[in-house]
This record gives C-alpha cells, structure tokens and sequence, in this order.
C-alpha cells in the first residue's frame, strides 16, 4: 500500500457540542457524522492551551506553547522549532495550506515547509476575504468555508505521484458568524434549546472564574450581535430576559457558519470517493479548541471547562480503521503531529526528535495500550487579556476529575487592565459532576483526590519541561522568535529529548 494521504480539516472555535456525532442538542451535521459513522469518534481529545494561535502551533509542532512560544494570539510561531509538515516534506510528500493560518504572515512567520500555500491575515473575513501567497496579497471573491475547500481540492487534483498532506483550515464558526447566503434560513424560529449550566450562578467557583468577561448577559455586545440591545431588555433585573435574547441569536449565526463547513466537508468525501482515493486518505476534522455555547452563561473558551477544553475529533481511514468506532482514551493537541507522521510510517522520535506527544494510531485500531497517559497538561498563559478577563492558570485533567489552579498572575502585569485575585484552586469530580458546576477543591472529603493530582500536575509539568509559576520573574514563553534566550531554551529542550529517548 502506498502512504496514505493526510486531509487535515480544522475549524476554528467549533465546539464538539455542535456536531450531531457528539449527540448536539442544537444541529444536525449530516457529513461530520458521515465521517464518525464510516470511522472514528475521538471523545475525550483535549487542546494544551484554549486559543487560536497556540492550539495551532501545538498541532503542527507537536510541543507545548513553552516549547514552540505560541502562548497566545499576540505570540508568533519559532522557526526553529520544526513541524511534522517540515518532516513529511523532506520525506516526499506534497504539503499545502489554505484557510486561516494565524501564527504571523511575515518573514519566517509564514507558512513553510509547504509546496503550496494560501493563508488570510490574522483572523481572516468570511465574504470576499483578503488571502496571502507567495505572490502577496489579494481578494478572493465568495465565502470563505467555500473558497478554502476549493482551494484544497484544485490543489489535490494537481496531477502528482507523490502522497499529498492537505491543512484545510477554516474561519467559521469563528467571531463575527456570518453565515453563506443560502444558510440564512437556517435555526431562525427562535427556539434553540439553552444548556443546563445556561443560568450557572457560579456559586462554588473562583473569583477569577466568577469575574471573566465572557458572559451573554454583560459581555457580548453589538458587535457580536449585529444589533443593539433594545432598551427593555437593559438592566440588571432584565438579566436572564437579555439572555436568552442574545443566546438566539448567537447560536443562529454561530450555527448557521458550522452548517457551511458541513456542506464542504461533504464535498470533500465525495471528492475523494470521485478520485478513487478514499481507502487510502484519512480525512481528520477537528477544532482549534472548543467553545461555550452558553453553557455557564459564557461565550469563548479560554479556561478549563470541557466545553472549552474539548476538541472534537472525526477520523475516517477505511485502510486502517473500523467504521463506527470510539476511543475514550486522554488524547492532547500535542499528539497529532507524531500520530499523523506515524500513519505515514515514521517515527516521530526520529524525524521529529522535539515532538512532546505520542502517536494514537494504536488506539485507532482499537488496541489497547497499557501505558497511554491518563491525563492531559493544560495551561493558559495570558497573564492580562483586557478583553475576556481570562486568569491565565494551569491543571490536570483525568478521565474522572479536572484540577485547576488559577496561580494569581496579573499580579506580575503593572497596570493589569482586570481585577487580580491571590491563587486558588478548582476540583471537578467528572463522574459525580459533570456540567461542573461544583467545585470540590475545599472538602475534605476529596483532601486525597486533590493531594494525588496535584503530585500528578507537578509530574505532568516536569514530564513536559514547563515551570510552575513561583511569582513575576517566572520565565514566561513570549520571548519572541529572535530571542537568545529562546534559542537556547529550545535547544536545551531538544537536548534532553535525545538524552532521554
Ligand atoms: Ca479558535
């Protein structure tokens, strides 16, 4: 058999919770489901850190945001940490990029390691967007789910021998949601059901988590909404009124922008079905991160909650795996780069020696695999984001709990645009508890569950080279892509790598 090839779909901001696979309450995605039915359902993969640019960087890296110095949106990527595209380019494979890129457009922030590629700048738009090649910048006419799966697909009919690894990455259901034309019609009675948590009071919870601006009721705005809040939904005892208002209407443009992405992905397993190649193809659809859809009366992502924290995964390899299967297994963002070079028969220790993840193909075929980690890393790291009032914080998360320690950093920002409260924890029992709403950190009765996850956080952070943070002149990972000392840090790390592997 010759190599498969590699058709990585990424949306941006697309929660599992709006997929049908997933068991969604508000929509129906005939092809994300096609793709689950005809292979694999992943349910409990996790991305290392809740935003855009950093998921980004962990998937083409295969490492932390410490490692690669994508902390956050403001960070761009290190050119000197390399990608598992760099290594299948070495290797023989065709690379492409299109869609959103988001880890910088200039100099040797863009894109490489690919023999094609077509990014937007920054956030990109959804009609008429600009799109950046190597030729510089231009308009493209149309919608932008459609234009990047076009661009995929002339690019995967180019005539070639050799196997071909496409990002097809997608804007939707990314802020502003505004939806392709012909999907307007769509979740515009009114009447999409609110989550359980929708009213969450919150009551149990950090301060730091109390205070993020990310609520329906205060923080999304005009913007967002394309309309002002009329004047009898104002007001604090109009609260929960204002709500569910706004939710409507969140939901209705957030949902109609995923139903586009659905209508490509159906496109491109039809086109594969056409090309005689989809045996050999794995198509992935995944998000850059989840996303509240209200639930805890949120909008965004950013902390821990699963909501947020989850990525869905849809796997279809006819070659390799089973039609309909499911994996439970703890899976990170920082995996896939060593998995994807895996199924194109390499090993990621060889030809990714700074990867920090491990490949997952076992686990796609259904084996077992006694010593698979059962926890994922996460951390947060934007110390002062004016906007969202997000605490930057690190945790654990086990099939069966979730520990979270807001470490109290803002307090190292002079002049922090939002309110800084001292450290604190958070401790979700997943089983007894699993909207978490109810935090455990302070009961005794889970005293030695706290105690076992917090020698399992330091292990964890220990594993993967990070430093817990000890005050303002913890070594933080925005060094820039030019800095010495990043340099350094990254060849320290590679260093031990080897030593140990
Ligand atoms: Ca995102």
């Amino acid at each position: 058999m010759p190599r498969p090839n590699i058709i990585f779909i990424m949306s941006d901001d697309h929660a599992a919770h709006a997929i049908s696979a997933y068991g969604s309450r508000v929509n129906h995605t005939p092809h994300l489901d096609r793709i689950a039915d005809e292979g694999a359902r992943m349910d409990a993969v996790f991305c290392t850190n809740s935003i855009c640019s950093p998921s980004r960087a962990s998937v083409l890296t295969g490492t932390y945001s410490h490692v690669n110095g994508v902390s956050s949106i403001w960070t761009e990527l290190d050119y000197r940490v390399p990608t598992f595209i760099d290594a299948l380019h070495d290797r023989g494979y065709r690379t492409g990029m299109f869609g959103k890129w988001h880890l910088g457009e200039h100099g040797v922030s863009r894109p490489r390691g690919f023999d094609a590629w077509k990014i937007f700048p920054g956030q990109g738009d959804y009609i008429d967007p600009e799109m950046i090649d190597e030729n510089g910048s231009h308009t493209v006419t149309g919608y932008a789910t459609n234009i990047v799966t076009d661009l995929a697909l002339d690019w995967i009919d180019e005539d070639s021998d050799k196997p071909f690894v496409a990002m097809v990455h997608h804007k939707a259901p990314h802020r502003p949601w505004i939806p392709d034309e012909k999907h307007t019609h769509l979740y515009a009675d009114g009447n999409i059901p609110e989550p359980e948590t929708f009213f969450d009071d919150y009551a149990t919870r950090s301060k730091a988590v109390q205070n993020v601006r990310m609520t329906l009721a205060d923080d999304m705005g005009s913007e967002d909404l394309k309309q002002d809040v009329p004047e009898h939904l104002r007001g604090d005892e109009k609260r929960r009124e204002r709500m569910s208002w706004k939710y409507q209407i969140y939901m209705r443009d957030y949902l109609q922008t995923v139903q586009s992405i659905d209508d490509n992905v159906g496109r491109v397993l039809d086109r594969l079905e056409e090309k005689g190649i989809a045996d050999n193809t794995l198509v992935v659809y995944t998000s850059d991160q989840g996303f509240f859809l209200g639930d805890h009366g949120w909008f965004d992502k950013r902390l821990m909650f699963d909501q947020s924290l989850q990525m869905p995964m849809l796997i279809r390899w006819p070659a390799e795996i089973a039609p309909g299967s499911r994996c439970e297994a703890v899976i990170t963002n920082v995996d896939f780069a060593a998995t994807f070079l895996d199924i194109a028969g390499f090993d990621a220790a060889e030809v990714l020696p700074t990867s920090q993840g491990r490949s997952f193909r076992p686990l796609l075929r259904g084996e077992e695999v006694e010593d698979w980690p059962d926890a994922a890393y996460y951390r947060y790291w934007e110390h002062d984001d004016p906007i969202h009032g997000a605490p930057a914080h690190y945790g654990i998360r086990t099939k069966d709990h979730k520990l979270i320690y807001y470490y109290g950093a803002g307090l190292d920002v002079p002049g922090a645009s939002r309110e800084v409260y001292e450290p604190e924890w958070e401790l979700y029992d997943l089983n007894a508890d699993p909207t978490e709403v109810d935090n455990v950190a302070a009961d005794p009765a889970y005293a030695s569950i706290k105690a076992e996850l917090e020698t399992k956080l330091a292990q964890y952070q220990e594993r993967y080279g990070d430093e817990p943070y000890r005050g303002p002149d913890t070594p933080r990972p925005e060094w820039g892509p030019y800095d010495e000392a990043r340099l350094a840090r990254v060849e320290e790390y590679v260093r031990r790598i080897r030593a140990t592997s």
